[in-house]
C-alpha cells in the first residue's frame, strides 16, 4: 500500500540509534532529548492508529514534566483525555523497540491484533512544552501522523492538562468546553470568579498568590491567563521563563523534595506561595513562617482541603453521593488518619502512578486523587453531576441546599477532570480558601505531618524487588519485609516500604515516624545496603 511507502520513506528520516531500547513507563518515554526523534515519528504513527481504532482524536504530548531541559519525552491521550490504555503501552514499546527494517512488521503487527480499518478517517491533536528540543521532536510526531495520512492541529504550547482538556473537548462536541485555549481559560476563570464572587469579606491579601512558573510553559500560561480572572486573583509570577533554566532549583518537584522554596524568590514570611512542575500538571503550596520555618502543604494536604470542601457542600445540598479520597503509598499517614477518623471520608490506597488513582477514582460518584507530589485532581460520576446539576435548577429546595447545589455546580467547573492540572487545581484551592475564608496556616493546621523521608537507591537490578498490597509490602528478595518491619515496630506512628521506580533506575525507600525518622532513616539504609 502507498500509505506504508510513504511512512517507510519517511521514517529513513527519523532513524532509530542501533541498540536502544527504551519502554513506555509510568509516564510515556522519557530519556535525553537527543534519542528521541524516531520515537516523536512512531508515536505519531501509533497515535494515528489509535484515532482509527477509536474512531475519535488522540493527544500526543511532547514533554518530559519536571525532568531537567536536556530530557524530553511523550505521553499519548486517550479520547476522553485520560492516558492511553495499558495494551496500547505495550504496542507503543513494541512500536519503539523495533529495528528500522522491522518497522513495517511491528506497525502491521498492531494494525492485525487491533483489527484496525486503515481507510478510517484519523485525527490528532499534538502540544509541547517549551524545552528547546520540543519544536523539533513535535514537528517528528507531525510527520508520523502525515506519513500514515492521519490529520493533525498542532496546539504548540501548551500545558500537558491543557491538550488532555482539547481532547476531552473535541471528543465530546464541544459539551466539555471548546478546544481552544481561549476556550480553556474562559471555563476555568468563569467558574472562579463565580465560586468567590460572594465572599465579600475576602481581603486583598488573600486575593494574592506568589507563584513558581518553573521557568516553563505554566508560567506562560498563567500569563495569558492573567486578564481572564479579572483582579479577583492576583499573581506575583516568579520563574517565568526569561532569565532561569525549567526546573533548575525551582518547580514543584524541586520544593517537594527538598522540602524547601525554590531559589532566588523572596517569599515574606506568612506569604502564601506555590510551585508549577516543567508542563503544570503538578503543583504544590507552601509558606515559611516568622521564625524562617518552610511549611509545604503537598497532595495530601490538597486531598484533605478539597474533599473536606467538598464533604460539607454536599451535606448541605442533602445530596447522598459516596465520596472517596485516593492516595498512594506516599501519602503521609497523619493525612491517611485525619481523612478516615476525623472526616470519616473513605480512603483508597493505589499503586503509584496517576493512571491507577484515576481509575479508582471513577469507582465512586465523588472521587478526589492525589499523589502526595501534587498531582490529582477530583472525578464526579455522570450521575452525581446530573443529581448536582438537578438540585441547583430547582425552584423548590430551600436556600441552603440551593447555595451548595450552586457552589458544587461551580465546583465542578473549575476542575479539570480529565487530569491533574497545576492552574485549575490552584484556582480551586484558591477559590475554597477565599469562601472559607481560610488562611494558608489555618489549613495548614487541619493535621500536621509525620515527619519523613524519602531517599533513592541504586541497586544492580531494582527488578528484584516485587510488592503487594498497593506497594506497600515487598514480596521479594526473601527476608526484606521482614527486617523492614522488625526496624518499624521499634518506632512509634512508624511506616516504611521499598518499590522500585517506574520511571527511574533506582530502588525507592520512604520512612515516616515521630520524631525518631531519621533514626529509623539511617538504619534503614543501612539494611538496604547490607541485603
Ligand atoms: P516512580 O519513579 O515510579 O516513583 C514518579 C513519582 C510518581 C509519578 C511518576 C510519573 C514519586 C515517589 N513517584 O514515579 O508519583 O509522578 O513519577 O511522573 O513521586
Ligand atoms: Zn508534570
Amino acid at each position: 500500500m502507498a500509505q506504508f511507502q510513504e511512512v517507510l520513506k519517511q521514517s529513513a528520516l527519523h532513524p532509530k540509534p542501533a541498540g536502544l531500547v527504551l519502554q513506555y513507563g509510568t509516564s510515556g518515554f522519557r530519556t535525553n532529548a537527543k534519542q528521541l526523534d524516531h520515537i516523536m515519528f512512531r508515536m505519531g504513527l501509533l497515535a494515528t492508529l489509535r484515532s482509527k481504532k477509536t474512531k475519535a482524536t488522540i493527544g500526543v504530548m511532547v514533554t518530559a514534566s519536571h525532568n531537567p531541559e536536556e530530557d524530553n519525552g511523550v505521553k499519548l491521550i486517550d479520547p476522553m483525555g485520560e492516558m492511553v490504555t495499558q495494551d496500547w503501552e505495550e504496542h507503543a514499546t513494541q512500536l519503539a523497540n523495533a529495528d528500522q527494517e522491522d518497522l513495517l512488521t511491528a506497525l502491521k503487527n498492531i494494525i492485525e491484533k487491533e483489527a484496525i480499518n486503515m481507510s478510517q478517517e484519523a485525527n490528532v491533536f499534538v502540544g509541547k512544552d517549551t524545552r528547546s528540543s520540543s519544536a523539533s521532536l513535535s514537528q517528528a510526531v507531525l510527520d508520523g501522523v502525515s506519513a500514515l495520512g492521519g490529520h493533525s492541529k498542532d496546539y504548540g504550547l501548551v500545558t500537558t492538562p491543557q491538550l488532555h482538556y482539547m481532547v476531552c473537548c473535541q471528543n465530546t462536541q464541544g459539551k466539555y468546553g471548546e478546544a481552544t485555549v481561549e476556550g480553556y481559560y474562559t471555563k476555568f476563570c468563569q467558574a472562579f470568579i463565580q465560586l468567590t464572587k460572594n465572599t465579600s469579606n475576602r481581603t486583598d491579601d488573600q486575593k494574592h498568590l506568589c507563584l513558581d512558573g518553573a521557568n516553563g510553559i505554566g508560567a506562560l500560561k498563567v500569563r495569558e491567563m492573567e486578564s481572564h480572572l479579572k483582579k479577583e486573583l492576583q499573581i506575583s509570577l516568579n520563574n517565568d521563563g526569561s532569565k532561569g533554566r525549567l526546573n533548575h532549583q525551582c518547580g514543584a518537584d524541586y520544593v517537594k523534595v527538598q522540602q524547601k522554596p525554590p531559589t532566588g524568590i523572596k517569599i515574606n514570611p506568612g506569604e502564601r506561595c506555590c510551585s508549577f512542575d516543567g508542563d503544570a500538571d503538578r503543583i504544590v503550596y507552601y509558606y515559611t513562617d516568622s521564625e524562617g520555618t518552610f511549611h509545604l502543604l503537598d497532595g495530601d494536604k490538597m486531598a484533605t482541603l478539597i474533599s473536606t470542601f467538598l464533604k460539607e457542600l454536599l451535606t448541605q445540598a442533602g445530596l447522598d453521593l459516596k465520596i472517596a479520597v485516593v492516595q498512594t503509598a506516599y501519602a503521609n499517614g497523619s493525612s491517611t488518619h485525619y481523612l478516615e477518623n476525623t472526616m470519616k471520608v473513605l480512603v483508597r490506597c493505589t499503586k503509584t502512578g496517576v493512571k491507577h488513582l484515576h481509575h479508582v477514582a471513577q469507582e465512586f460518584d465523588v472521587g478526589v486523587y492525589f499523589e502526595a507530589n501534587g498531582h490529582g485532581t477530583v472525578l464526579f460520576s455522570k450521575a452525581a453531576e446530573e443529581k448536582i446539576q438537578q438540585l441547583a435548577e430547582d425552584t423548590n429546595v430551600n436556600d441552603k441546599r440551593k447555595k451548595a447545589a450552586l457552589l458544587l455546580r461551580n465546583t465542578i467547573n473549575v476542575i479539570n477532570q480529565t487530569v491533574g492540572d497545576a492552574i485549575s487545581d490552584m484556582l480551586l484551592i484558591e477559590a475554597i480558601l477565599a469562601i472559607k475564608g481560610m488562611t494558608i496556616q489555618q489549613w495548614d493546621t487541619i493535621y500536621t505531618d509525620l515527619p519523613n523521608r524519602q531517599l533513592k537507591v541504586k541497586v544492580a537490578d531494582r527488578r528484584v524487588i516485587d510488592t503487594t498490597d498497593a506497594e506497600r509490602r515487598a514480596v521479594t528478595p526473601a527476608g526484606l519485609q521482614e527486617a523492614i518491619d522488625n526496624l518499624v515496630k521499634k518506632y512509634r506512628q512508624a511506616r516504611s516500604f521499598v518499590r522500585p521506580s517506574g520511571t527511574e533506575d533506582v530502588v525507592r525507600v520512604y520512612a515516616e515516624a515521630d520524631t525518631q525518622v531519621r533514626n529509623l532513616f539511617s538504619k534503614l539504609s543501612l539494611l538496604l545496603i547490607l541485603m
